[in-house]
């Protein structure tokens, strides 16, 4: 297939555009290069040393023999030559993660809000508007998030997608199958809430083809294909705004850095490893919905795990302590979550677990790069509200 890989720069998107480039797919990267520009912003940087875009592909093709092709494009900013861009290329598929994905960015200020609302609402409209217009039939695989549901299961599982309700009318009960209801955390996962409508919208009204995949926290670094030269490495984030905390707590013990575990560490996290992620991907595009039918939704997540277990866990294989800091973001303690995750099970997902996982990541890479991290950028200071960052900043 002919894939365009939308945010293909990212930590997410690189190792899916040489995994999906190794099995003889023909890669296009679409990105603007903006999560590198947020990094010089912060004044932070990958805790692996990332080499440019053009560089990565150039490696790639020495190392696998294959061709990605890289397009500098702002899918926000840039309807006009994003639709010629399609038009002229016509994908058999879109892999779409070109948003601003960090919660805490998202709640940093109120520019912030605004930056994220703008680039994330446009960049997904703009995607559906302009593969309405250029005719294409692609197939668009969006990366969603677990978190648009809030974290409160009500004890029964979140389903993937839809919920059966039953509503009262003056003719007597009767049946709807719902999006099952959203709860966002935050600026960046209220997005994401509002990328659902719009998918359903389009699906609806103009047979588009959508997948879904409701991600959780992805943790881990290297995938077989990123493995197999220096310069390939993925990004790895550590910084209190990007960093998402397994990958925090792994480097914060190679550094001997408290684990920065917020509030008592109650809340209920869903987890997959990079090399799940980048299959699940590899299945979604195989299993592609037809025209006319609803948004396919998946839960793409393998376990969940309380934020304070995880912290225990790696105290314990890296013999590092565990700091209890006033949380910044306005959430719940704590919460149970569980998930269904049936449907990628079904079509063949090994899992990668943390017990299988961990102890690698913390040796290989955690350890192997610490002189790189900036003990000052560790501390998540990003707060959600002005009360909550009063209490952050008297932290000591
Ligand atoms: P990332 O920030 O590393 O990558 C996103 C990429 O998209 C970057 O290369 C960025 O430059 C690009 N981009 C952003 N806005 C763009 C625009 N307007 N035009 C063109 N390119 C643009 O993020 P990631 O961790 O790789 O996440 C990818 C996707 O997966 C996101 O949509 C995120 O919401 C979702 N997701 C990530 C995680 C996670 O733990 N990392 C978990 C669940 C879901
Ligand atoms: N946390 C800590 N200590 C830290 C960092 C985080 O205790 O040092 C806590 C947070 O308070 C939160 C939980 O850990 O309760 C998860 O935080 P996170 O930053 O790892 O994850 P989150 O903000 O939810 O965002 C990440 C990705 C986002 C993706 C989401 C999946 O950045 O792109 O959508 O995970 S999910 O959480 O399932 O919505």
């Amino acid at each position: 297939m002919k894939i365009a890989i939308l945010g293909g720069d990212g930590f997410c998107g690189w190792p899916t555009s040489v995994h999906l480039s190794a099995q003889g797919h023909d890669i296009h990267i679409i990105d603007n290069l903006s999560r590198r520009w947020i990094d010089t912003e912060l004044g932070v940087q990958s805790l692996t040393p990332m080499d440019s875009i053009q560089e990565r592909c150039r490696i790639w093709k020495q190392v696998s023999g294959e061709t990605i092709h890289f397009h500098l494009l702002d899918l926000s900013k840039e309807f006009e030559r994003l639709k010629q861009w399609l038009a002229t290329h016509k994908p058999d598929a879109i892999v779409h993660f070109a948003e601003q994905r960090a919660a805490p960015y998202s709640m940093k200020s109120d520019r912030h809000k605004v930056y994220t609302v703008n680039n994330n609402v446009n960049a997904t409209h703009n995607l559906l508007a302009a593969v309405v217009e250029s005719g294409i039939d692609a197939h668009i695989v969006h990366l969603g998030t677990m978190g648009v549901y809030g974290y409160s299961s009500v004890g029964a599982p979140i389903p993937e997608g839809y919920l059966d309700v039953e509503i009262d009318t003056p003719s007597g009960k009767k049946e709807q199958e719902i999006l099952y209801p959203t709860r966002p955390g935050s600026v960046y996962h209220m997005t994401k809430s509002l990328d659902q409508i719009l998918f359903q919208f389009y699906a609806q009204n103009d047979g588009l083809r959508i997948t879904d995949l409701h991600q959780g926290i992805v943790w881990g670094t290297h995938t077989d294909q990123t493995a197999r030269h220096e310069q390939l490495v993925n990004r790895f984030d550590y910084d209190g705004d990007y960093g998402t905390v397994l990958n925090r707590f792994l480097i914060q013990a190679a550094i001997d850095y408290p684990l920065t575990v917020h509030g008592s560490g109650g809340q209920t996290r869903a987890f997959i490893h990079i090399r799940d992620s980048v299959r699940c991907i590899e299945l979604a595009l195989s299993d592609a919905p037809k025209s006319g039918d609803r948004v396919k939704i998946f839960n793409q997540m393998t376990e969940t795990h309380r934020v304070r277990d995880l912290a225990e866990l790696v105290a314990k294989i890296a013999g590092a302590r565990i700091a209890y800091l006033p949380n910044p973001r306005k959430e719940a303690a704590e919460n149970d979550l569980i998930v269904q995750n049936d449907k990628f099970l079904a079509l063949g997902l090994e899992p990668t677990t943390l017990a299988e996982g961990l102890l690698s990541e913390v040796v290989d890479v955690a350890r192997k790069y610490a002189h790189r991290i900036d003990r000052s950028r560790v501390p998540a200071v990003s707060a959600w509200t002005k009360d909550l960052a009063a209490r952050v900043e008297q932290d000591p």
